[in-house]
């Protein structure tokens, strides 16, 4: 596994970085008595998995001040930041003490755990304490996926899978790409996309955007670049609908054999069902782009097979985004460009192992139990039935989780909460309305966070557990645009007295007295997972520390289905791609129509608050972070400051030069921000990088530049976040 270069002082280590940013990226660390002195990246083989700005600056930090070195216990008042340094001992007494506490007193649902990604790995993430709670007595958990529950529901209600993904090579045979909402220059969205867009445009593929900011993707790879309202796209994409029945444009055949109820959305497109043809004047009026333009799209789509509609998880953040999702989809089976290589089926754009995307093989990963709270719960009514565990109605809406701790059982949740377990999350900082949060952080009795710096989450917790970066454990990852299995290998000691999560659920255990939670050390649970996967010399694959899956590529989603229909039916209930469907007609909720259909926001342009709050506000990934991670580390900051993307109209309007500081506010809160002047977004608009870290000054104004203050804590009818929902107004400061 080791090469030692420079008479053995320096190793170069080979390893894998996954860091909730959509790659998955070689690394090869340089450690020199047992310091990491510099990383660098892949310069094998193509493909190469070369990492970006954040990969490389790893070392920073690993090294970072912000670095929680030892158990700590609350000092001062919530949110204040004051700890006082304690032993693990006391710290996973105390922890065990409060969960056995709180389930004995108010029973196992008063205990909210809430687990993210962290690293996109398969051992070292939150399904080790998952797995301790339910084993335990149970938690409440949440349903819905921040990033594309949108997404996954017009997946679910159509395709009868959340499967819907293809490799990333497949773009290469696009005639024409349509990226709609969707910056892969910077959010990456698997290792290697880019290059392979890259590919394409020098083949000659046309590549359209379709986003209300000119993106780098869009200046790197567009031919053209259209600046639509942001929440309107659902209303774009049926006037396109609109175009190819009207020109008979539409692949008839594919309709006929592979989908149902086409009929019903034509009516609704031609205006039969509700008296309103959906032209492109009508979506003009809505979406501001000109009705030609939204024609002359509509024809370039359905006359260009194989066309890839790359429709992107932002735009489905939204009120309403599932109809966004379903209206894409939907023009995917109009034009026949399911199934076949260079087309695409408008799935979710990035789709995790657990959520879709290439069938990867591994052998048995640590189980996580039936959770004891769910057991009785019956199924929530807008849930599907592929939602799994997920359509449990005991389980609350992530974005609903601060109003259930505010209200519990009086407000109509099934219960009161009363402790908190964070693992790999920012709960504070990455949910909608965090002013709301700090409040129902302060109402709770008891708040542990497994953490690796000081974040804004951190600072509300009764007992902080320090926890080890991927560079000090060992860990399996999967990923790129054209898939490969990655060894994380571990390169230096965990720093200070920060441990795993295998290990920190592990030492939890003994003290609730579960003697059956794990029997396996790290390096035991990683070869099982192994033993079931493509690789078969695990000792070679540590030592190259990436394994890359040879094919048969591209990976198409749904060529199965579209090859042979009658041997491999979609999973709906039809068996075919439901472009009515009788599951949604059944939930009886207008707002969850049964074929996509546009349905006007709230916090809209068209909304009476727009007088207030003239500016709708969108709030993108940001290149240097991976949410809050990578938040702090200078050399990033100094690439690229957080700052708010503002029109030069509306940037005049108010007398705001770039560079100035602006306040930015609505009815839940107030932020200070850096404006950046722009032509690359459009009037009407201004955009917020998500994730910067939360930081209140004494009035509770947040001078970090956290988008959330900002943010309604409402979600769509099918559970999508609606990220990209609100209105404000910006002032000089
Ligand atoms: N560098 C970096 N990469 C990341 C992440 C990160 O934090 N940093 N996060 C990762 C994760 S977890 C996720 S879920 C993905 C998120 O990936 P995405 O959701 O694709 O990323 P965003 O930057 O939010 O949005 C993409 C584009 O959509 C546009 N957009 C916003 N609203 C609308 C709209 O209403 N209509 C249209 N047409 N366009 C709109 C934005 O202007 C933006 O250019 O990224 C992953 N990759
Ligand atoms: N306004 C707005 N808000 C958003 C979004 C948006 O578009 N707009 N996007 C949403 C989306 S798509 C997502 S996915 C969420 C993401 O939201 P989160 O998943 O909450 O964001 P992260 O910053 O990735 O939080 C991970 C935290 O876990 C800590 N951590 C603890 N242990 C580990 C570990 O072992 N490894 C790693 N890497 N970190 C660890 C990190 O230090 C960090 O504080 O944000 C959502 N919030
Ligand atoms: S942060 Fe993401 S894109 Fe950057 S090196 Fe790590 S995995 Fe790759
Ligand atoms: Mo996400």
């Amino acid at each position: 596994m080791v090469r030692t270069d420079d008479e053995e002082k320096e190793q170069v280590i080979p390893t894998v970085c996954a860091s909730h940013c959509g790659g998955s990226c070689v690394l090869k660390v340089h450690v020199r008595d047992g310091t990491i002195t510099r990383i660098e990246t892949d310069d094998g083989e193509e493909p190469q998995f070369r990492a970006c700005l954040k990969g490389r600056a790893y070392r920073q930090r690993v090294y970072s001040p912000d670095r929680l070195r030892y158990p700590m216990r609350r000092a001062g008042e919530r949110g204040e930041g004051k700890f006082e340094r304690i032993s693990w001992d006391q710290a996973l007494d105390t922890v065990a003490g409060e969960i056995k506490r709180v389930r004995d007193t108010y029973g196992s649902q008063a205990i909210l755990f809430r687990g993210g990604a962290g690293d996109i790995t398969l051992l070292n993430n939150a399904t080790p304490m998952n797995r301790l709670l339910c084993m335990a007595g149970g938690f409440t958990d949440r349903w819905g996926a921040s990033s594309y529950e949108g997404g996954i529901f017009a997946e679910m209600a159509t395709y009868g899978t959340i499967r819907t993904g293809s490799t990333s090579d497949n773009f290469i045979d696009s005639r024409l790409i349509i990226m709609w909402g969707w910056n892969p220059a910077e959010t990456i969205q698997y290792t290697n996309t880019s290059w392979y867009l890259a590919q394409a445009k020098e083949h000659g593929t046309r590549i359209v955007s379709i986003d209300p900011r000119h993106t780098d993707s869009a200046a790197i790879f567009a031919d053209e670049w259209i600046p639509l309202r942001p929440g309107t796209d659902a209303a774009m994409l049926i006037a396109m609908a609109y175009i190819i029945i009207k020109e008979d444009l539409q692949d008839q055949r594919f309709l006929d054999t592979y989908t149902v109820g086409f009929g019903r959305y034509k009516d609704y497109v031609l205006g039969i069902e509700d008296g309103i043809p959906k032209t492109p004047a009508w979506a003009s009026e809505i979406t501001e782009v000109p009705s030609t333009t939204i024609e002359r799209v509509a024809r370039e789509y359905a006359t260009s097979r194989p066309a890839a509609l790359v429709a992107g998880i932002a735009p489905g953040r939204s009120a309403y985004g599932e109809q966004y999702h379903r209206a894409a989809i939907v023009l995917t089976a109009m034009t026949g460009n399911i199934g076949i290589r260079g087309g695409g089926a408008a799935g979710r754009t990035w789709q995790s192992p657990r959520f879709g995307g290439f069938p990867f093989k591994v052998g048995q990963r640590m189980t996580v139990p039936p959770n004891p709270t769910e057991e009785k719960a019956p199924f929530r009514k807008n849930a599907l039935p592929p939602y799994g565990p997920d359509g449990n109605s005991a389980r609350i809406h992530s974005v609903k989780t601060t109003d259930a701790i505010l209200k519990g059982k009086a407000g109509g949740y099934p219960s009161d909460y009363r402790l908190l377990y964070v693992v790999n999350t920012d709960f504070l900082n990455q949910r909608p309305d965090i002013n709301a949060t700090v409040r129902a952080l302060k109402a709770l009795e008891f708040i542990v966070v497994q953490e690796q710096v000081m974040s804004p989450m951190a600072k509300y917790a009764d007992i902080l557990l320090p926890g080890c970066t991927f560079l000090e454990r060992n860990d399996i990852t999967l990923g790129g645009a054209t898939p490969f299995y990655g060894s994380m290998n571990k390169v230096i000691e965990p720093l200070y007295e920060s441990k795993s999560h295998l290990q920190i659920a592990t030492l939890l255990a003994e003290r609730l007295g579960i003697s059956d939670f794990n029997d396996k050390t790290e390096e035991e649970w990683l070869h099982q997972i192994m033993s079931g996967s493509d690789v078969s010399d695990y000792d070679r694959f540590k030592e190259k520390g990436i394994f890359k899956i040879k094919g048969p590529l591209p990976y198409i989603a749904f060529q199965k289905q579209i090859e042979d229909l009658a041997g491999n039916p979609f999973p709906t209930p039809s068996g075919k791609i439901e472009i009515f469907s009788q599951q949604l007609a059944d939930m009886a909720n207008p707002e969850i129509p049964p074929i996509p259909k546009w349905i006007q926001p709230w916090e809209g342009w068209r909304d009476s608050l727009a007088k207030k709050y003239p500016l709708q506000l969108v709030t993108t990934h940001f290149k240097r972070r991976a949410h809050t991670q990578f938040g702090t580390l200078p050399w990033l900051r100094e690439l690229q400051p957080q700052a708010m993307l503002i029109n030069s109209i509306d940037a005049q309007a108010r007398g705001i030069g770039d560079k100035d500081k602006a306040r930015v506010f609505n009815d839940r809160g107030e932020l200070i921000i850096a404006a950046k002047v722009t032509e690359r977004i459009r009037p009407g608009v201004v955009d917020i990088p998500q994730g910067a870290w939360y930081d209140p000054d004494e009035k509770g104004v947040d001078r970090g530049g956290s988008a959330n203050v900002l943010i309604k804590a409402e979600t769509s009818p099918g559970g999508a976040f609606c990220f990209n929902t609100a209105l404000v107004e910006v002032r000089k400061v």
